[in-house]
């Protein structure tokens, strides 16, 4: 609690002193926290509250999975009764529930191999009745993850299992890669494949279900997919069931080459083949998307009707505006709350309109400080001047905004910048930025009200992502925007009237950019061959591989100054890793600003440009290695450090550069 005053306190302070722009960006957190509260629920210090799944229960208690395969009942919740509130144990001995639903009385969620319902027969607080209402196989790699269920209106559940990993996705045992639709009586329909990891999915106000990705191997970026039965949305791996007499599709994995090029282009002939709803660039827009819950109420702020998706990674919450054009939904991303104490997998709405996020990190890494965490998320009651909603139209697209623009600010169009891009569609993991192309916005008209811009812009394709910086730009009250950035995913662009070209000024879309390499910006400091001139070889050889949960698996090593060195660099994880040499005590910095690359992140590997960077590997695939060549600096401790965004702060080492004097002793 000291903490949280403290925090407040200096929230004001920021709030005080923080009028510039550029501050405002630096301090979003404290913005954010104007109206939208975070707060902790405290939890008791023998209990480790790993996430997997929240509900709440018809008495406004608060349930809660754990990675551990406990479900803990938290009273009062809300923190109206006692500060500290009490958590008593429901059931334990689960196989890593990674989800909570309760539902008529009793609760139900998955575990690795079964939908399990758990009721409390004799009111006693305790779970003493488990029911399999279905099962399925397991292979044992420790990447079949299974979630869910997530209850529809008529009372079916819809589960999802996760891919298994064997150096690339695979659908090891029956219906891997699957959402699954399931009744109480135990029969299963598969409903929708494609999947790689879903870790969340949800309903939208009208119904329907939409599913959260995350970057792997044949998806380039995490991105949020609207699913129908039958649909496949995009990693062919489980594809290898629609063998079976009950898939709901026929698609074969066969005809899908290693690299496809474009996706939205390959769906125009594969019907089953499901376009992302909204992409949520990499590093931008979090890493790793988790739980979609829809804001149905209007005491939640001015978003009624959009989703909240949380991010693992990033430790943060993005806010989707979602439309539909040609019949399919299309629509944008925006931040929406970042600073959570943990990895954000888990969201439920309280009676009251908040919101309690859980949290959870172990080895999945996330920029949050702790290891997991229960939050709560208040609205204040205050209206953020934000964007609302991006709508496309024919010629550009229309942006609402929470509150009445500076009209003066709102109608120059050099307030505006507008990029399209998107990812590549193959099988290897993530995906550089392709077809990189500015869309210059040759106009821009505030409607009556002041709450509306329209944007006419030239070079829109449909297909790509559009991504929308608004520079400078103030309320009619003054107040600065607070996310100055959005994306929005142009599956369809509507039909009507085109550019007026008597509009354009003199400028074009800037050349096509295709960038192959992503490794730095200067070449010298990735040798990767030998030189010539180590006629004897190197003086030394390091091998440095990966461990899970964000480790190298060296923590030092010792070379003498001058020497040359071959370092090995073996990623042998199931994600992206590099690995830098920095300048004593600088790992966190590089760490930091390779975070804040944005889009230039992907096409650099993360790999900043800047004086304290030595020698680095490339942005490396899971299952691959580099060598690099370099003559060891002088005496001290340098850090080598993974500088993919998040990993920074677990995957670091220690180079001891040791003198020729000390070496010769
Ligand atoms: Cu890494």
């Amino acid at each position: 609690m000291v903490t949280n005053l403290k925090h407040q306190h200096l929230y004001f302070l920021l709030l005080l002193f923080c009028f510039s722009p550029l501050c405002a960006q630096e301090d979003v957190t404290a913005l954010e926290n104007q109206y939208y509260r975070l707060s902790d629920i405290p939890i008791p210090e023998d209990i480790v509250l790993e996430v997997g799944g929240m509900a709440f229960t018809e008495d406004d208690q608060l349930g809660i999975a754990t990675r551990r395969g406990e479900i803990w009942i938290v009273d009062d919740p809300y923190l109206k009764k006692s500060r500290q509130p009490a958590f008593k144990r429901f059931a334990a001995g689960l196989h890593e529930p990674l989800w909570l639903t309760y539902h008529q009385g009793a609760f139900y969620t998955t575990q690795r191999a079964e939908l399990t319902k758990i009721t409390d027969t004799n009111q006693d607080g305790k779970g003493d009745l488990f029911q399999t209402i279905y099962s399925w196989p397991l292979s044992g790699n420790y990447h079949e993850y299974s979630y869910g269920p997530l209850m529809l209106p008529d009372g079916d559940m819809l589960v999802t299992l996760n891919l298994a990993w064997i150096g690339e996705g695979a659908s090891l045992s029956k219906w891997r890669g699957w959402m699954l639709k399931i009744n109480e009586k135990g029969e299963m329909k598969p409903y929708a494949t494609g999947l790689r990891s879903p870790a969340g999915f949800g309903l939208n106000a009208e119904g329907d279900i939409f599913y959260a990705e995350n970057q792997g191997d044949w998806i380039g970026s995490g991105r949020i997919t609207q699913l129908d039965e039958g649909d496949f949305a995009g990693n062919p791996s489980g594809l290898i069931w629609t063998n079976e007499p009950n898939s709901p599709l026929q698609l074969k994995r066969k005809i899908f080459p290693d690299s496809v090029g474009l996706m939205h282009e390959f769906a125009k002939n594969i019907s089953s083949l499901k376009v992302p709803t909204v992409w949520f660039p990499h590093t931008v827009m979090g890493i790793s998307t988790s739980e979609i819950l829809s804001i149905d109420t209007d005491a939640f702020g001015p978003f009624q009707g959009q989703l909240l998706v949380g991010d693992q990674g990033h430790s943060k919450i993005m806010r989707v505006f979602l439309e539909k054009v040609n019949d399919e939904y299309q629509g944008a991303c925006f931040p929406f709350r970042e600073g959570f104490s943990s990895g954000v997998l888990r969201m439920a709405w309280g009676s009251d309109h908040s919101l309690f996020v859980g949290m959870t990190s172990r080895g999945w890494s996330s920029t949050g400080p702790d290891m997991y965490g229960l939050q709560r998320v208040q609205w204040s009651g205050q209206t953020p001047f934000d964007m609302k909603a991006i709508r496309a139209l024919s010629n550009g697209f229309e942006v609402e905004f929470t509150q009445p623009v500076d009209r003066e600010q709102a109608s120059n169009s050099q307030a505006y910048q507008m990029t399209g891009f998107t990812y590549i569609y193959h099988r290897t993991y993530g995906s550089p930025i392709i077809n990189q192309q500015s869309c210059p916005v040759v106009k821009a008209e505030v409607s009556e009200d002041g709450r509306k811009v329209r944007l006419y812009v030239d070079g829109l394709r449909a297909g790509y992502i559009h991504e929308l910086k608004v520079n400078d730009l103030h309320s009619q009250n003054g107040v600065p925007l607070l996310h100055p950035s959005a994306y929005y995913t142009l599956n369809n662009i509507p039909e009507g009237e085109g550019l007026d070209h008597s509009m354009m000024v003199a400028q074009q879309p800037a050349a096509t950019e295709n960038v192959a390499r992503s490794c730095g910006s200067d070449p010298s400091k990735n040798i990767t061959e030998m030189p010539e001139d180590w006629t004897d070889g190197p003086d030394v050889v390091i091998n440095i591989g990966t461990k899970p949960g964000l480790k190298f698996d060296l923590e030092q090593f010792e070379v003498t100054e001058g020497s040359k060195v071959q370092l090995v660099f073996n990623n042998s994880d199931d994600m992206l890793h590099n690995l830098l040499v920095v300048n004593p005590g600088t790992a966190e910095e590089v760490g930091k600003t390779a975070m804040g690359l944005g889009l230039e992140g992907t096409q650099l590997g993360y790999i900043p440009d800047s004086e304290d960077v030595l020698y680095h590997t490339c942005l490396l695939q899971p299952e691959s290695s580099q060598d690099i060549y370099f003559v060891a600096p002088k005496a001290g401790d340098y850090t080598y450090v993974c500088t993919f965004p998040g990993h920074y702060i677990s995957m670091q080492g220690t180079m001891k550069v040791i003198s020729r004097s000390t070496a010769a002793r």
